[in-house]
């Protein structure tokens, strides 16, 4: 092992030096801000009274449970909850015949039949770290939501009009989707997804112990029509991504160079690196034909040597990816390093062209320990989060640039303490370019005694910090559940939600086509119609309007296939009905003008009470119907 790398740091160096300036960073700011403070200040400008509105939407990650929340900021309220790779109880997501298409029919062949045989339709469930909106010229447009599956390889694309996906997409090649982002300039444009684990190519167990042979695959998204556009392998891994604001880069981090499988490989080495792509390169690349297709997908190679790619070294084991709103400089996260790695993204043409990788490099300033994720407030400041100080330190971009060119500045304004352990933080609009540097989030993994004790499984701890007067002020903190990796912050004239669906909503348009070839009118329905080729198929219509449905009750035979299509003719703000099929594991939402459907088997001979589970009306109890089974023949 060498004490110099060639980034010029030494580790052993910085871990002994940066320690010890951390032990002494800590004490300052735990002798001064909020170290024992309470957990709501009374900073009268963030106070939001009792049926105020907040100020911006939150939109969080929910880790491990697959969701999507919506949080109001500043109040931290939790509005909604969006069910993306998970199932939902309540809104029968993963349930309906409406969400179900949603789920399975971008699955790889190869998963349907692996799933088909486990008697399952699609996965039950997904680890949703990053949520991202769309953009349009480098900000946000309020189109789309985009958010990964790390544990089931998917990508999916939510409507900010009704707040629903409509595409979830199994990507092909890659192993774990991990980092994702959208593309900022011109607009979005691609999706970029980082395939964060590598795996042999083709992955069908002609190649096992033979990690040399294994590869990850960068995966570009086309956003709009929701279909890979291309693939890039690459030398390592890949972990956390971002985008320029011109349009030129995608760029990841990656902490296996080493190709390691185990722990102690995976940071053998002093160094790492992050691999810039180069996107009208790799357009080039697919045109010109350079490419090989894996199961229907144009794959590049962009490995060490390939014009495709730029692998940039920084210090062992990198994390957080974060493109500052200046459009200059990228924030690398050195998490094993105490630094952060500046880089500034108009040196990397002479990079692509020849120049040293290092010689985009312009600030590591040393920051504290466990750096894992930065944000920005547009103004020229940066936030990162230190994971093992349990500190966020804010810190001057242009200072930290002028101090690695020997200046005797301190980058270092001031470092805050937080409970307990960041991971990712986020600032207000802080990855557009109207990053306004009013509130940071920082999402903290562990809350320890913070809370009333609820059982070996804690809560996380999210705390929101006013930056609006250049400090750091703690302003609310609050527990939340599995597991909000990342979040973003976004003004609310940006999201403009309906509150009534719209009749032609392509969600329904299968159950559209069925009803009209069964000569049924979906508004008003209240018919049983048996299908004149499959006479074990049943599609029940009716329609709701509070607080009844339009069947009170419907007969069908035992082993029949029953569809029931519900249509909610309430033209009514947050009037939304449900149904429940008792003892049949069936629930679903039907918002104001919404149809759903749900297809089950009737094998259960009797007598089975439906009802509507969402409270619409003093007379909601009521909404019932019975669905009467006869008995097979014997
Ligand atoms: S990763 Cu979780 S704290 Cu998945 Cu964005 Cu860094
Ligand atoms: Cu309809 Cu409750
Ligand atoms: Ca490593």
């Amino acid at each position: 092992m060498t004490d110099e790398t060639k980034t010029g740091i030494s580790r052993r160096g910085l871990f002994q030096g940066t320690a010890g300036a951390a032990i002494l960073a800590g004490a300052t700011a735990g002798g001064g801000l909020f170290a024992a403070g309470p957990a709501r200040a009374k900073g009268a400008n963030v106070e939001i009274k009792p049926g105020q509105l907040d100020e911006y939407y939150g939109i969080w990650s929910g880790g491990q449970s697959g969701e999507i929340r919506i949080l109001g900021v500043p109040s931290m309220r939790e509005l909604i909850r969006i069910p993306v790779f998970n199932r939902c109880s309540a809104t029968g997501w993963g349930i309906t015949n409406e969400s179900l298409k949603i789920l399975t029919q971008d699955l790889l062949p190869d998963t349907k039949a692996f799933l088909a045989k486990r008697g399952m339709k699609t996965y039950d469930n997904g680890d949703l770290h990053h949520p991202h909106m769309s953009f349009t010229n480098g900000t946000y447009d309020g189109r789309y939501i985009f958010a990964n599956d790390k544990a089931n390889t998917r990508v999916a694309r939510i409507r900010c009009d009704i707040m629903r996906a409509d595409k979830i997409i199994e990507i092909p090649n890659a192993s774990d989707i991990h980092g994702m982002r959208p593309q900022k300039y011109p607009r979005t444009g691609y999706i970029f997804a980082n395939g964060e684990h590598r795996v042999p190519l083709p992955n069908d167990g002609s190649i096992l112990d033979e990690p040399k042979k294994y590869n990850a695959i960068f995966t570009a998204i086309d956003g709009d029509t929701m279909e890979v556009a291309w693939q890039v392998i690459v030398d390592g891994n890949l972990d956390n991504c971002d985008a320029d604001y011109e349009g030129k880069y995608a760029f990841s981090t990656c902490y296996n160079s080493e190709g390691g499988v185990t722990l102690k490989e995976m940071t053998a080495s002093e160094e790492d690196w992050v691999t810039v792509f180069n996107i009208a390169r790799i357009e080039e690349g697919i045109r010109k034909g350079d490419y090989k297709v894996y199961n229907g997908v144009k794959v590049l190679d962009g490995r060490h040597g390939s014009p495709y790619t730029a692998y940039i070294p920084v210090p062992n084991n990198p994390h957080g990816c974060n493109m500052a709103p200046d459009k200059v400089h990228l924030c690398i996260a050195g998490k094993l390093s105490p630094t952060v790695t500046v880089i500034d993204v108009r040196k990397l043409e002479a990079v692509f062209n020849g120049a040293e990788p290092r010689s985009a490099v312009v600030a590591e300033p040393q920051l504290g320990l466990g750096p894992l994720h930065t944000a920005f407030d547009g103004k020229g400041n940066a936030f990162t989060t230190l994971f093992l100080d349990s500190q966020i330190v804010h810190w001057n971009i242009d200072k930290a640039v002028r101090a690695f060119n020997g200046e005797k500045v301190d980058p270092i304004i001031k470092k805050i303490d937080v409970e307990y352990q960041p991971g990712h933080n986020h600032t207000t609009m802080g990855e557009t370019l109207d990053a306004d540097g009013k509130f940071l989030i920082s999402l903290n993994k562990f809350s320890k005694d913070r809370f009333l004790n609820v059982g070996p499984l804690k809560p996380e701890n999210d705390q929101l910090i006013d930056i609006s007067g250049g400090g750091m002020n703690l302003v609310h903190d609050g527990p939340s559940f599995a597991e909000p990796h990342d979040a973003i912050m976004v003004r609310p004239d940006i999201i403009n939600p309906i509150s009534i669906y719209k009749r032609d909503d392509p969600m329904w348009e299968e159950a559209r086509k069925q009803a009209a070839a069964d000569g049924i009118e979906l508004d008003y329905a209240a018919d049983v119609v048996r299908d004149k080729t499959d006479p074990k198929k049943v599609r029940v219509y009716m329609h709701s309007v509070a607080p009844e449905y339009s069947l009170t009750s419907f007969e069908v035979n035992e082993g029949d296939e029953v569809t029931v299509t519900i249509t909610n003719m309430d033209n009514v703000d947050d009037l939304t009905h449900g149904f429940t099929l008792g003892k049949h594991g069936i629930a679903m939402e039907i918002g104001p003008q919404a149809t759903a459907s749900v297809t089950f088997t009737a094998d259960r001979p009797g007598v089975h009470w439906y009802y509507c589970q969402w409270f619409c009306h003093a007379l909601h109890m009521e909404m019932r119907g019975r669905m009467l089974v006869h008995p097979a023949k014997a």
